[in-house]
């Protein structure tokens, strides 16, 4: 697949433009933020960049800037939820195996408890 500004079908791409709902808890010119609808901690945010890119690999090969914006957001965004003290992860899930399931690039924000090793 290749990218483009938005794909019609994409779950996340109409997140994004306000067509499908969700709760947003932040926004910039590249990036939107939203909370998981299924959360596996007390804050399990994704921040998605507002072009489509159906992975993380995609997104760093054609727009790496906006890909250090989803980490930038991430941050601001942990502080603001009161976790950055004391730690929260970041993930990409990439392709089936991996077990991504929307394919539009989204960096997990994860935290708000310890959260254990790294293998599920
Ligand atoms: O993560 C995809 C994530 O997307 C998964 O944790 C559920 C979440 N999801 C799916 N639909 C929605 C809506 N409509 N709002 C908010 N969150 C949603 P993956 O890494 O692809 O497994």
């Amino acid at each position: 697949m290749t990218s483009s500004d938005t794909q019609p079908d994409c779950l996340f791409c109409r997140i994004v433009a306000g067509e499908i709902p969700a709760t947003v808890v932040a926004e910039t010119d590249t990036t939107v933020a939203f909370r998981d609808i299924n959360p596996h901690a007390p804050t399990h945010v994704l921040v998605v960049p507002r072009e489509h890119h159906q992975d993380a690999v995609e997104l760093a090969e054609q727009s790496p800037g906006v890909l250090a914006d989803l980490f930038t957001a991430a941050g601001r965004i942990a502080a603001a939820e009161g976790i950055a003290a004391d730690g929260y992860r970041l993930l990409f899930n990439t392709g089936a195996d991996a077990g991504q399931t929307v394919p539009h690039a989204h960096l997990h924000l994860l935290g708000g408890r310890p959260l254990g090793g790294l293998v599920g």
